[in-house]
């Protein structure tokens, strides 16, 4: 978009951002921006990465290992735009000499709003109810009609209590008067957890027994890849529901297809995808699942106050400071 000027540092953004984000990366950098919206494939990234000083990805690109062994590495700062960055080997970009940052904070509050909503959508029958109005089956209300299951008054059980977890608890707490248990291997202080009115519990398996809603807010890591899989989901009520909107691989996918069939579970609300944009297919024709594109962040407020806490960790970084939300 702007002529190269050798004083500015190139800087490649991978998707299409809000303009204004565009327009404040363009102002500052040589920013090599994606005019279609492509996801870039693997020999762009790495292209990127021979040729920028910066790199701006997001949750579509796969920075692994093998990536970011590309020679010659110009790149010196992966600024991811979102707060998880499971999709980057960060531990590679270390090992060369990258740094890594991410966007928390800044997304909490929409992502909290999004995983109350799938809980609501669920158990209301929200989805459903939609589907029933426009396919135009709907023949009139009747006291026995499309009865869902209470959420006000129930008990929440949070696998990971950070960040957002913290926001849908209170959330949950205060606008539902729900009961609030969680687990955590990293806890937040006793205060906090106090304050929040939430009640540990010593195992996630101790959670899944007690809650009527489960919902997911931990990291994506090696140790939570499928930390929901069979086995704990047939540890859940029978009139239990799964909320994930934290990433698709916590969760066995098939397995929690499974348990749907069987009815091992209520219901389950997702908005993100062990291989998305694919979605597993028994899935797709039930009544008792929610499935949302991974919409966590999707507000245009959000969206552009990641890009510009981004562009700051860029900026940062580039004037020689400590960026703000270095994570490797
Ligand atoms: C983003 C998210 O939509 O921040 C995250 O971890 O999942 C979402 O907010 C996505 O990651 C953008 O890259």
């Amino acid at each position: 978009m702007s002529a190269a000027r050798p004083d500015r540092r190139v800087v490649v953004v991978t998707r299409r951002l809000p303009a204004a984000v565009e327009e404040g990366l363009a102002r500052e950098f040589d920013a090599r921006l994606n005019a279609d919206d492509h996801p870039f494939s693997k020999s762009e990234l790495e292209n990127a990465l021979r040729t920028a000083d910066g790199l701006l990805p997001t949750v579509t690109d796969r920075l692994t290992a093998q990536v970011l062994a590309v020679e010659p590495l110009r790149v010196r700062v992966i600024a991811n735009y979102g707060v998880g960055f499971n999709h980057i080997d960060a531990a590679a970009a270390k090992g060369r000499g990258v740094v890594v940052t991410n966007t928390p904070d800044v997304l909490t509050d929409d992502t909290a709003d999004d995983a109350i909503m799938l809980m609501l959508m669920v158990a209301r029958r929200g989805g459903e109810g939609e589907r029933h109005v426009r396919s135009g089956a709907w023949t009139g209300w009747r006291p026995t009609h499309m009865l869902g299951t209470r959420v006000s008054g129930k008990t929440l059980g949070l696998v990971g209590l950070g960040r957002i977890g913290r926001a849908v608890a209170h959330r949950a707490r205060h606008g539902f008067g729900m009961r609030v248990i969680f687990h955590d291997p990293y806890p937040p202080p006793a205060a906090v957890v106090a304050e929040l009115g939430a009640e540990p519990r010593s195992s996630v398996d101790d959670v899944l027994r007690e809650a009527d809603f489960v919902s997911l807010h931990s990291p994506a890591t090696p140790e939570t890849r499928h930390l929901i899989d069979a086995r704990r989901l047939a540890l859940m009520k029978r009139g239990a529901f799964l909320i994930n909107n934290a990433r698709g691989d916590i969760v066995d996918e098939t397995a929690l297809a499974a348990a749907l069939t069987q009815g091992t579970i209520a219901g389950a609300g997702l908005d993100v995808f062990e291989r998305e944009p694919a979605v597993t297919p028994d899935l797709l024709a039930m009544e008792n699942v929610v499935l949302l594109p991974h919409l966590g962040s999707a507000t245009e407020e959000t969206r552009v106050a990641m890009g510009l806490r981004a562009l700051d960790n860029l900026r940062a970084f580039f004037v020689g400071a400590p960026p703000r939300d270095r994570v490797a």
